[in-house]
Parts: structure tokens; sequence; C-alpha cells
């Protein structure tokens, strides 16, 4: 296994479309091994292959408090359940260091394919159902910070790129 490197905003790589994934196959779930050592390790609750410039429609998660409850999605699709909309505080690991309130649909309905390729539906909310929206997000090349305000954006893209030029 191996932890891969993070892209961090405003890394233009962050804003491909990633495709959908054709053959679900041991190449695979070694990238999806590795998204998972790379995830606890950081440590987070989600993270989506574009994240690890790998430009295909795969996700992880893992939102259980003992982080023992891997998930793994192929081609997710949601479908919003309600109108009611939930604030969470969100993260995200190639934004490290900053958390900002963004609201969403607090119940979707998930489907997608499981490590062996197989389809499944599952209904969520809560914390589970903003970080599929978050993750989903990733796979269209949209971060938590384009909901914010320009302002808010633009400060958090000058101080990661400040920290990125101290860094080389
Ligand atoms: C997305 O984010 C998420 O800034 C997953 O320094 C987050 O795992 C969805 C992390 C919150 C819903 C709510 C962030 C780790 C992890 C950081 C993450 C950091 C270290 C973020
Ligand atoms: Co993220």
């Amino acid at each position: 296994m191996a932890i891969l490197n993070i892209l961090e905003f405003p890394d233009s790589r962050l804003r491909t479309i990633a495709k959908p994934v054709t053959v679900v196959d041991d190449a695979l779930r070694l990238l999806i091994d590795d998204m998972f050592e790379t995830m606890y390790d950081a440590p987070g609750i989600g993270l989506a292959a574009t994240q690890v410039n790998v430009h295909q429609r795969l996700v992880v998660i893992d939102v259980s408090e003992e982080k023992t409850e891997p998930l793994v999605l192929i081609n997710p699709q949601f479908e919003v359940l309600t109108e009611e909309l939930e604030e969470y505080q969100e993260g995200c690991l190639s934004v490290p260091g900053f958390y900002e309130t963004v609201e969403r649909p607090q119940r979707v309905k998930v489907n997608a394919l499981d490590r062996n390729g197989e389809p499944f539906e599952m209904l969520c909310e809560g914390l589970l159902a903003v970080c599929i929206q978050h993750e989903c997000d990733h796979l269209n090349g949209k971060l938590f910070v384009d909901y914010l305000s320009t302002l808010k954006r633009d400060r958090i893209k000058k101080k990661l790129e400040k920290q990125h030029r101290q860094q080389d």
C-alpha cells in the first residue's frame, strides 16, 4: 500500500471532470486500498480519486468514529430526497487548514458500484449525506470553497498559494 500525494487548491487539476470507471479490476482495487490508506493517514473522512490526480469516478469514505466502516463508491450518482438543507462545517484534504459552513440537502439516495463492481443503493442522511455530496462534487471538478463568497475563497486561495511558495 502507499500514501498518495493529494492535490491542493487552487491546483487546476482539481477542476478535471472524472470519467466513469469501465472495469472494476485488481488494479482499481489497489488504487482503492491506497486511497483508504491516504485518507486514514491524513486523517480524513472522504477522498475522491480526483484529489490524488486520478480522473475516474471513484470515492472512498469512512464517517465512523472508530474508522471501521469503509465505503467505496464507484460511478456514484445521487438523488436529493428532501428540500430541507443542513449546515455543516466542511473541510477538505485539498484545502488543508480551512473549514467553512456549507448548506446542502439533508437526505440523498445514492446509487453506485461496490469494490466488486456490484451495484447497490443506499439512503443517507446527516454527515454521510454531506460527505457523499462533497466527494461527488470533486468528480465534477467542484470544491466546497466554490460555495463561499468570492472574498472568502480568494483569501483561502492566497493563503494556500503563499504556503505552497514557502514549501518550494
Ligand atoms: C469532506 O474532508 C467533508 O483541513 C472530507 O487540515 C468534510 O476528510 C465532508 C482534513 C467535512 C463533510 C464535512 C481537512 C484533514 C480532512 C483539513 C476531510 C486538514 C486535515 C477533510
Ligand atoms: Co474534499
